[in-house]
């Protein structure tokens, strides 16, 4: 009895739960630097000094304690960064506290707690019905100095120069022989690159990633860095993940990242960022940019209903460094969750942080002592609320892509789903001190005399005659239409869910 006991569990420890692409599709990504948002003692107060680039203390216990936080927000998943064995020592440009610098692929990284921590946070995860998402690295490992010092013996596995390219530093990004044979960084912190074109090295990748996903019960990943691994490396890798993949292809141009989409679930949206970015960081931004990149990734991309939206992240300045307009940042912040593609809000966004690059953009979250009354806390969580509402009136909703409707120089408004149960997101850059007025919306799939709510400041409009409707527009803030009788159970405008 015993025994079968045991083996019961054996085999419970070693189902793979991951989720699908499908299952990913609904969800809203909460991203979080692992060292930079909670900690173990539930601080708000201990020194995070992001100029140092030094560990500042956050744990995956720590970000168990902070689950109610990011579920507060609307919040399905959690992906958090890299956690396995790194550069032990102080280098020329800090600690290895964001975890990017790899050395050994079967430790984890203990400054963010044990193995046991991680399963812990996993299973905190999926008790309320969330994903975990981890990042990973396969392009290259790391090292402390000169590429042509590395100590390939200090690597696990590939501990042998063979595995790797020969050393060559990337001088044009443009020539993609370079891109993926060359190695990232410098002579002061070295990535040397893996030569992912090996039999064996995509074997020991592809045997890794598999059981790292079932031993910690990882739903889905964030894949670093993939532009710079030849394309034929990753449907194998995909593949041994079993879960959905969502690959950084650090590239504007639609052209460039979308074919990516054939060999990974999804890539990053970064066709769509810098529109975003530049439609909303000033009352002068270009709208048609963004309206016609709209157009661009559904053309371009596979499924823009698989990439990952977002307007922040460690790599790039956060929106805030533009402009502290707090108008601005609830429209970037409504397309990221209204728009296609799995929405990405990256922790200290909803505090609207304003840190520059990379380190400045890795502020630590407690900082904030975890508001959740501030501005962008509640925007995010009513936007959320929104789109969880919108698929559970209809999940086609979900794959129904999006459509810009209308645009003017300081306007953009856009529809997703089907007739009956639309959302019409209406975006504006006017800013903090724009005007109000009556937007008049033609476009909309809405019939005249039919009654929608405005669903962030809770306004019922009646659609006009002509079919267009009256969006109730001021300080430059966006506006979410919805039908008013298609919103019982919503956790909207006053009405109670029935989940929580
Ligand atoms: C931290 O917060 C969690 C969740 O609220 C709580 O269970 C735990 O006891 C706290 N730990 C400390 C050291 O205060
Ligand atoms: C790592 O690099 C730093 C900066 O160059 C140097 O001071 C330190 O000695 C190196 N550590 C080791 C163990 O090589
Ligand atoms: C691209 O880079 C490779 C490797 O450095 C080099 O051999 C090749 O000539 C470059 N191609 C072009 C078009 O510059
Ligand atoms: C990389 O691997 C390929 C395939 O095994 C091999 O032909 C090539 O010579 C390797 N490159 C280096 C720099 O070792
Ligand atoms: C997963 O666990 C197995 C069994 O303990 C171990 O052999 C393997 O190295 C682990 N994989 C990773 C990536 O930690
Ligand atoms: C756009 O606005 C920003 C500040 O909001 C200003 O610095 C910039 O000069 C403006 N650009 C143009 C082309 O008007
Ligand atoms: C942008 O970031 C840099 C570096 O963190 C900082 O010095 C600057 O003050 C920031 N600007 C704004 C407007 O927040
Ligand atoms: C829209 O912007 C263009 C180009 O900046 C300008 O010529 C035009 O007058 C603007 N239209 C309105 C209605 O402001
Ligand atoms: C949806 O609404 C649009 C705009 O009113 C209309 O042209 C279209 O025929 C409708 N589609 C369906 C399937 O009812
Ligand atoms: C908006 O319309 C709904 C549905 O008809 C109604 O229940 C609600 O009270 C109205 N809200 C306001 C502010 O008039
Ligand atoms: C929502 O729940 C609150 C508290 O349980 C209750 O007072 C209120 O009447 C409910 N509202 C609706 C529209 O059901
Ligand atoms: C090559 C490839 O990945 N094709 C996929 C494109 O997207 C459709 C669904 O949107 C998939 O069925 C294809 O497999």
């Amino acid at each position: 009895m015993k025994d079968i006991l045991l083996l019961i569990v054996a085999l419970a420890a070693t189902v793979v739960l991951g989720a699908s692409p499908a299952q990913w599709r609904t969800q809203s990504i909460y991203f979080l630097l692992t060292d930079r948002f909670a900690r173990t003692d539930n601080s708000t107060t201990a020194a995070c000094n992001t100029g140092e680039r030094q560990y500042c203390g956050g744990t995956w216990q720590g970000i168990i304690n902070q689950l109610d936080y990011i579920q507060g927000m609307g919040f399905t998943a959690i992906w958090i960064t890299p956690v396995t064995g790194q550069i032990p020592q102080e280098t020329g440009y800090g600690e290895a506290y964001h975890g990017y610098w790899q050395q050994d692929a079967y430790t984890l990284n203990s400054h963010y707690g044990t193995a046991d921590d991680l399963k812990k946070l996993a299973s905190a995860v999926h008790a309320r019905g969330m994903y975990l998402m981890v990042d990973v690295v396969a392009n290259h490992m790391a090292f402390n100095g000169s590429g042509d010092a590395t100590t390939y013996s200090a690597y696990n596995p590939f501990n042998s120069q063979e595995y790797f390219h020969n050393l060559c530093s990337i001088t044009n990004n443009d020539n993609q022989t370079q891109v993926e044979d060359c190695w990232l960084a410098d002579s002061v912190v070295s990535l040397p690159d893996l030569n992912t074109t090996r039999s064996d090295v995509k074997t020991m990748w592809y045997d890794w990633i598999g059981s790292l996903v079932s031993n910690y019960s990882i739903d889905g990943l964030r894949i670093d860095t993939v532009k710079n691994v030849q394309k034929d490396f990753w449907p194998g890798y995909n593949k041994a993940a079993g879960v959905y993949c969502v690959g950084e292809v650090f590239d504007g141009d639609a052209e460039f990242t979308c074919p990516y989409q054939n060999d990974l679930d999804g890539v990053l949206d970064y066709p769509m960022y810098y529109p975003l970015l530049r439609a909303f960081e000033s009352t002068n931004g270009s709208i048609s940019d963004l309206y016609n990149m709209i157009n661009t990734v559904k053309s371009t991309c596979n499924d823009s209903t698989l990439l990952g939206t977002f307007v922040e992240n460690h790599d790039n300045p956060r929106f805030a460094n533009y402009t502290s307009d707090m108008s601005l940042a609830k429209n970037a912040a409504s397309f990221t969750v209204l728009a296609d593609g799995i929405p990405i809000i990256y922790a200290g966004q909803e505090q609207h942080y304003h840190g520059g690059n990379d380190p400045y953009n890795r502020e630590a979250t407690w900082l904030s002592s975890y508001s959740t009354t501030s501005p962008l806390y509640t925007h995010i969580a009513t936007s959320n609320r929104i789109r969880t509402h919108a698929i559970g009136q209809d999940s086609g909703y979900i794959t129904y892509k999006n459509y810009p409707i209308y645009q003017d120089n300081s306007t953009l408004a856009m529809r997703k789903g089907y007739n009956g149960t639309q959302t019409i997101t209406v975006l504006s850059n006017l800013g903090a001190s724009g005007r109000s007025y009556n937007l008049s919306l033609p476009g909309t799939g809405y019939s005249a005399n039919q009654k929608l709510t405005e669903l962030y400041t809770c306004t019922n409009v009646t659609v006009d005659a002509d079919g267009s409707v009256p969006v109730p527009m001021a300080s430059g803030l966006p506006r979410v239409l919805y039908p008013a009788d298609k919103l019982s159970n919503s956790s909207l405008c006053g009405h109670n869910s029935t989940t929580s």
